[in-house]
């Protein structure tokens, strides 16, 4: 792993999920002051100033993080498992949506439903191979399925990070099926 991947994950710690990691807090929409980041997290040893950060910010393939307007302020735009309100848009799901897991969690998941877990809300993808990308970082992947349309005509709210991350609180498994064929 390159520095500014290691520094990117550390990042995405410290704005999801330990800002304490680089002491500093997070204000309730889950935005950490530049200035105070920068320096917290030189004084864990690491290297960087504004412009490494930038770097890390636009080149950054996920689209993770969002500068404000004047970039004094930096957050994760999704994946947090602290309380932050980061403003997401509620917004009508396409027809279906696509979770990927690791086979090992099917069991549990077929009965309870899915959940979020650690995070604050779970993770949807638009497509079947973004889905099994996520899937295989927990080991064999398996693709759900999952019956948006028929879960937001039910009442259930969608919500659309600003890398276009899909979240929702819990499906039950009545909206849910395992897609048989995937690349493993
Ligand atoms: C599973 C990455 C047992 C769930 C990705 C998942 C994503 C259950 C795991 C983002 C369960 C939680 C999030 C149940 C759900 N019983 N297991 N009832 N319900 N699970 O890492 O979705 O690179 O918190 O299926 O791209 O894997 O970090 O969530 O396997 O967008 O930016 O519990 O993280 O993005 O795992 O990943 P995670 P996730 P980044």
């Amino acid at each position: 792993m390159g520095k500014l991947d290691k520094l990117s994950k550390f990042l995405s710690l410290i704005l999801r999920h330990k800002p304490e990691a680089a002491n500093i807090e997070l204000d309730e929409h889950g935005w950490a002051n530049v200035e105070d980041l920068i320096i917290g997290i030189n004084q864990t040893g690491r290297k960087i100033n504004l412009e490494i950060l930038e770097e890390i910010v636009a080149a950054d393939q996920k689209q993770r993080y969002s500068f404000n307007a004047d970039k004094t302020l930096l957050r994760a735009n999704q994946g947090h498992s602290i309380p932050v309100d980061v403003e997401l848009t509620e917004q009508k799901p396409p027809e279906f949506l696509y979770h990927g897991t690791a086979e090992r969690f099917l069991g549990s998941i077929m009965t309870e439903g899915l959940k979020p877990m650690s995070r604050l809300y779970i993770h949807l993808s638009k497509d079947i191979e973004t889905a099994c990308k996520v899937g295989k970082r927990h080991g064999t992947p398996a693709v759900l399925q999952i019956n948006s349309e028929k879960m937001h005509q039910d009442g259930y709210k969608f919500y659309l990070s600003a890398n276009g991350v899909w979240l929702t609180k819990q499906i039950s498994p009545i909206y849910f099926t395992l897609i048989e064929h995937i690349e493993k």
